[in-house]
């Protein structure tokens, strides 16, 4: 079967990005690389889907509520918001995940759009078999997002230069990306080297 790829952008949002209640060191440095990406996928006319974390005030995910994090991304907030400077334009599909009050939700197949269908659901909808993974957090979304992409038979993408972990322990990020790569995943180095041709077998 022919392969189309389809790019995902995981939580690109204030609150993960420096001055935010869970910032990310460097959270902001994948938003250069990601408009770079959004441009190649939208030149070529493939989908683009954007994931926020789209929490309620009273979640079991908060530590208030007997979760591991400081308030986030809370619905309708300023650190709910995409950072300012991606690019997403008309060329993206914004799906929401974390809505419940007593999960993590920590995975972009979690998400669902504005009409409650699933992101896997609209990823077969339009054919699409690989999958561009890059944004927040390495260790958590990010890696939750590959994972269940491979799961779900997706062929998966890794974009390295357009990720950055929250590294609670330290290596937590690097032991993802080996998590991901023994599952399945494939890597892109950079933008520099990427074409969409890439690797399509
Ligand atoms: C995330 C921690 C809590 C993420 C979301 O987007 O990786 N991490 N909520
Ligand atoms: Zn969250």
């Amino acid at each position: 079967m022919e392969t189309k790829a389809a790019l995902i952008i995981v939580d690109v949002q204030n609150d993960f990005c420096p001055g935010g209640t869970l910032a990310v060191v460097d959270g902001d440095q994948v938003v250069a690389p990601l408009n770079r990406y959004i441009e190649r996928f939208a030149a070529a006319l493939l989908p683009i889907f954007a994931t926020r974390d789209w929490h309620p005030e009273k979640t079991s995910h908060f530590k208030a509520y007997g979760g591991v994090w400081p308030v986030h991304c809370v619905q309708g907030t300023f650190g709910a918001e995409f950072h300012r400077a991606l690019k997403l334009s008309g060329a993206a599909a914004t799906v929401s995940k974390g809505m419940a009050a007593d999960a993590d939700s920590y995975s972009a197949f979690d998400a669902v759009d504005s009409a409650g269908v699933r992101l896997a659901d609209l990823l077969r909808a339009t054919g699409v078999s690989q999958i561009f993974v890059g944004g927040l957090a390495t260790d958590y979304c990010v890696k939750q997002t590959v994972l269940d992409g491979r799961k779900f038979g997706f062929d998966v993408v890794l974009l390295k230069d357009a990720i950055r972990g929250v590294d609670l322990a330290q290596g937590d990020s690097a032991r993802a990306v080996e998590t991901m790569l023994d599952a399945g995943a494939r890597v892109v180095e950079n933008v520099g080297e990427f074409t969409l041709s890439y690797p399509l077998g």
